[in-house]
């Protein structure tokens, strides 16, 4: 299933001999400079064994339930990798894409998937601190590159271009709040994604808005996440819209290692009360405690989170996606 990495050109990015005067790193974003600790992918799927440990996937089994979909495709997909379901196929122009986020050690792992007919035609990341956010095109992104891979699928005519960068972890370390994003086009269909990081009890962690029905993460193009769009309803005072988020420590284990518990989790409520302007909006845990989902750690010092404030920032709504 594995394929060797490719070229840039394969990737789609025609702007390359324009980048090549961008080599160095621009200071606000530093490269990492280790060697890469944790990116083990020991089922080959292209999911790293740290990511699966996130996504509740099976790092040894590359289909899980033995549906004829591996965990990636599945996941991509939206469908439970960890059940059997009788494999669809996939309409025509189908596109999709993710974009995920993970510590392992000195190195912060960004992620991106792409389901491609054609060709991943452009991608750009851009990364929000609470008071300037900066896009990256992919020519200057060269100091990040982990690599670009790109191999079949089970799904007819439908191949995975999966691209990996890495940052220093001290870097985001700095910083009380950011976010990050990713806006491709695939094929035809422009597609975006975002992640908001916070540091909460000692932990850097995913605000996951996941876990309630008020947003989803966007992953067929539609923009219907995060709180911003909550407030933009008129309910931007504390008492209105409240809203149960999670927090999901963004290293799956300490010191590296892939031994954490994937389904580490905070459950808080979060109440808006500060529309920061430019996509960033302040929120108070109004209430915090262990995920009641059985089987489920909860994040170190969940409960203590509770009246902390968080201020989430919506990459994708700054950018206008
Ligand atoms: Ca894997
Ligand atoms: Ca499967």
């Amino acid at each position: 299933m594995r394929l060797g990495p490719l070229s840039f050109a394969g990737f789609g990015f025609a702007a390359l001999a324009a980048g090549f005067g961008l080599l160095s790193a621009p200071a606000e974003l530093a490269a990492s400079s280790t060697g890469l600790t944790a990116l083990a992918d020991t089922d080959g799927d292209l999911l790293d064994d740290a990511l699966e440990l996130r996504l509740g996937t099976d790092p040894s089994q590359a289909d899980r339930d033995q549906d004829g979909r591996s965990d990636l495709e599945e996941y991509l997909l939206g469908s439970d990798p960890n059940v059997y379901e009788e494999p669809q196929n996939l309409p025509n122009g189908f596109s999709t894409m993710a974009f995920e986020v993970y510590q392992v050690g000195p190195d912060f792992i960004l992620e991106f998937y792409a389901l491609v007919t054609d060709r991943v035609h452009s991608l750009e990341i851009c990364r929000a601190l609470l008071n300037e956010e900066r896009v990256y095109r992919w020519s200057e992104l060269v100091p990040y590159q982990v690599d670009v891979v790109r191999s079949s699928t089970s799904l007819s005519g439908f191949d995975v271009q999966r691209a990996r960068l890495r940052v220093d972890s001290a870097w985001v370390d700095q910083h009380p709040s950011l976010a990050f994003g990713a806006i491709a086009v695939i094929d035809q269909v422009m597609l975006a994604d975002s992640v908001q990081l916070t540091h909460s009890g000692g932990y850097l962690a995913e605000l996951n808005f996941r876990l309630n029905e008020g947003g989803t993460r966007a992953s067929l193009g539609s923009n219907t996440h995060i709180g911003v769009a909550e407030l933009s309803g008129g309910s931007s005072a504390a008492g209105g819209g409240q809203k149960a988020g999670g927090l999901v420590p963004v290293d799956p284990g300490a010191g590296g290692s892939t031994t954490g518990s994937s389904d580490e989790i905070c459950v808080q409520t979060l109440v808006p009360i500060a529309n920061l302007g430019g996509g960033r909006v302040q929120y108070v845990v109004a209430d915090a405690g262990c995920d009641p989902e059985p089987g489920s750690v909860c994040m170190p010092g969940c409960a203590l989170t509770k009246d902390d404030t968080i201020i989430g920032i919506d990459v994708i709504g700054l950018l206008g996606g």
